[in-house]
């Protein structure tokens, strides 16, 4: 593997590109300066209003991030975007394609855009992601844009731990009751029916309607609004941003937005945990081993399976997290 070299932090913090470059590109490979640049990152990070944008594919998610971008840096605020979907036309920092806006926008030195490899354990994605989003916010960008494709349940986490999620839907994509079973309804802050341009778009926004009438949080959190946008045509973007802006707003007048980061991090520490536990597991130079060798002490009748199971416990603990002296009682 080629070694990445550890960028000032200085110049991270600054914004500059090449910097923000190489410290993503370590987080990702997980180099050995990265775990320290990411708890820097992250001690620095919380200014930035970062804003989820998760759906089926093919809604328009990139389109949409793409039109509010355009419609941020034209408000003056600076922008960095982190798209985790294979299908992205973003790609590290370059465009594919010819959608010639994504490309001006990718040009723009106001924007970072970063599309983040989704090889891997998820759980893995999920942690590069978040250091990413803590590192683009603690070099300066005021809005942090995090693309998922609100598929699979480490995508909806990633496009939950943010302060405000969008869930995108058209009319064509026909995955209405698909994306509510997935439950992605109900992280959403906002409800985006994105090609309102194309037939079917009041339709869609009466069964929302009326499958919001249902929903739990009816009662609870309150209903999210629903907002009716063409990316294509560059139509409703800016009551998407106000919307965005307000829920911010709302966070912001009470408890809100401490709560939500706290949950967040809760999320985050989970993930993180479960990640690392689960690397350890599938490492025959690790914990493999030890699973390997219990698994035939139950074989052979040596051993119960939950007592196996606490072993290999007790032995995960000791090699991934071995005791803090600053954890020892006073
Ligand atoms: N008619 C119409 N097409 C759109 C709109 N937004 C995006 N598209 C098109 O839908 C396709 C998928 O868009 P993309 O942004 O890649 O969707 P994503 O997979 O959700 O990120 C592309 O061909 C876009 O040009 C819209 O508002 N109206
Ligand atoms: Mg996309």
């Amino acid at each position: 593997m080629v070694k990445t070299v550890e960028p000032p932090a200085a110049d991270v913090w600054s914004g500059d590109r090449r910097a923000i470059a190489r410290a993503i590109t370590g987080l990702e490979n997980a180099a050995p300066w990265a775990a320290r640049l990411a708890a820097a990152a992250s001690a620095r990070a919380g200014r930035a209003h970062r804003i989820g944008v998760t759906g089926p594919p093919g809604v328009g998610k990139s389109s949409l991030v793409t039109e509010l971008t355009v419609a941020l840096r034209r408000a003056g605020r600076t922008v960095g975007i982190v798209a985790v979907d294979p299908s992205s036309p973003f790609t590290g920092g370059a465009l594919l394609g010819d959608r010639v806006r994504m490309q001006r926008v990718g040009l723009d030195p106001g924007v970072y855009i970063r599309s983040m490899a989704t090889r891997g354990h998820a759980g893995g994605v999920a942690r590069a992601t978040f250091e990413v989003a803590d590192l683009l916010d603690a070099a300066g960008k005021d809005v942090v844009l995090v693309e998922t494709v609100g598929v699979g349940q480490s995508e909806v986490e990633i496009a939950r731990t943010v302060d405000t999620t969008l869930v995108v839907l058209s009319p064509e994509s026909g995955d209405t009751v698909q994306a509510m079973k997935a439950g992605i309804m109900e992280i959403a802050d906002l409800l985006v029916i994105n090609k309102a341009d194309r037939p079917g778009a009041d339709r869609l926004e009466a069964e929302l309607l009326s499958a919001l009438e249902l929903s739990p949080r009816r009662h609870a959190s309150g209903l999210p609004p629903i907002l009716k946008t063409s990316a294509a045509r560059a139509e409703g973007i800016d009551a998407l941003l106000a919307a965005c802006d307000r829920h911010l707003a709302g966070l912001r007048a009470g408890p809100g937005l401490a709560e939500r980061r706290r949950a967040n991090l809760r999320a985050r520490i989970v993930a993180s945990v479960a990640a690392r536990l689960a690397a350890a597991l599938a490492d025959p130079h690790a914990l493999g081993a030890a699973v390997e060798a219990k698994a035939l002490d139950v074989q052979s009748g040596a051993l119960p399976l939950d007592a196996a199971v606490a072993a290999v416990l007790r032995a995960a603990l000791a090699a991934l997290a071995p005791p803090d002296p600053a954890d020892a009682p006073m």
